[in-house]
């Protein structure tokens, strides 16, 4: 695995706390009405997109997951000005306004969505990777879902085809701990989520989802495993999410104290302390650092604000269109 050298640890501690922000600020203009629909956030989660990164080769390797998906194109290299807009419903978003929150994509840089179908995604990341072996191309397919997602039935015959078809994907599970209100341990039998791959003999286990390295050795593994013929691997990536299920959410199922000792082993925080302790940087190196992500998270704001409404004729233009059709004249 590339080292984990003082420079990663910078770019690690501005990038999570520039998705965290990022996140903050879509939740702030959420309440104010300019952003509309669901809005899932993946506050507590980032340590896994940073260490996922780290280990993929960007350019090659793809990514699919769920609706909470608005940081991970960002992080395969989206112009977070673009998402910002696409979640304002403006012209200049990554699908000129019309997809919004849940449905973030890029195929340019590899970012299969954005679904909102719970686990609906499972399949599909195999099916890419069936693609890239069939085609004979070097890549792997990072598939992420949720502890709630791993329950359904899709997951078992997507695993069950993935491991006789020998397809270069990693699926990755992202335990944080609730699926909605229903926490993991009111959801199965067992909590051990990773154990899954075991009927399979997918080679399985769980990570310490809150340290980006963790998730960047495991990741790695996996990838290699994956690139060099070896097939799937499946990860419990064991984290948390501190902010409620999508912005309409109460929150009576946990307690102020549980979401409180998670925050006191968040990603950000230990990164931080790791490059105050260890690697001579200074408060006030952090400061600055605080301030570009502050002042990049403006900009996004301002643009998604400035940018104008797509044209009401869009609406008629990006649908499926067939010429021969026979019920309806081809363009309403
Ligand atoms: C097939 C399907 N069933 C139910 C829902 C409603 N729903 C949306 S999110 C969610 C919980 C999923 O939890 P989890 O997989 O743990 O992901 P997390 O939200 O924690 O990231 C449910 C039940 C849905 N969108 N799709
Ligand atoms: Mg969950």
């Amino acid at each position: 695995m590339k080292k984990v050298t003082k420079e990663v640890l910078l770019k690690w501690y501005e990038d999570m706390l520039f998705w965290r922000k990022f996140e903050d600020k879509l939740a702030q203009v959420y309440i104010q009405q300019k952003v509309r629909g669901f809005l899932h956030l993946y506050n507590g989660q980032e340590a896994i997109l940073a260490g996922a990164l780290h280990a993929m080769e960007l350019g090659k390797d793809k990514m699919i997951t769920a609706y909470r998906n608005h940081v991970q194109p960002i992080g395969m290299g989206v112009d977070p000005k673009r998402v910002m807009a696409e979640l304002y419903g403006k012209a200049t978003g990554t699908s000129q306004g019309l997809g919004g929150s849940m449905h973030i994509f890029s195929k340019e840089f590899n970012f299969y969505g954005g679904h909102g179908i719970v686990g609906g995604q499972i399949p599909l990341g195999a099916g890419i990777a069936f693609g890239d072996k069939y085609h004979d191309r070097d890549a792997v397919t990072l598939t992420f879902f949720g502890d709630g997602a791993a329950r359904q039935g899709s997951l078992h015959e997507t695993f069950n085809l993935a491991m006789l078809w020998n397809l270069p994907v990693v699926f990755c599970v992202e335990n944080n701990g609730y699926a909605m209100g229903t926490s993991v341990a009111r959801t199965a039998n067992h909590t051990d989520i990773w154990k899954l791959g075991l009927g399979y003999e997918m080679p399985c286990g769980p990570v310490d989802a809150m340290d980006p390295e963790k998730v960047a050795e495991a990741m790695h593994e996996a990838i290699e495993r994956a690139r060099s013929g070896g097939g799937p691997t499946f990860l419990e990536l064991k984290t948390y999410r501190y902010r409620g299920h999508s912005m309409s959410d109460a929150q009576k199922y946990r307690t102020k104290d549980e979401v409180a000792e998670y925050q006191k082993i968040d990603p950000i925080t230990q990164v931080k302390q790791r490059l105050l302790d260890q690697e001579g940087v200074t408060e006030a190196d952090i400061k600055k650092i605080d301030k570009r992500v502050k002042e990049r998270v403006a900009e996004c704001e301002k643009f998604a604000e400035e940018s104008p409404y797509p044209e009401k004729s869009l609406m008629y233009d990006a649908v499926y269109e067939q010429e021969d059709y026979p019920f309806l004249p081809s363009k309403l």
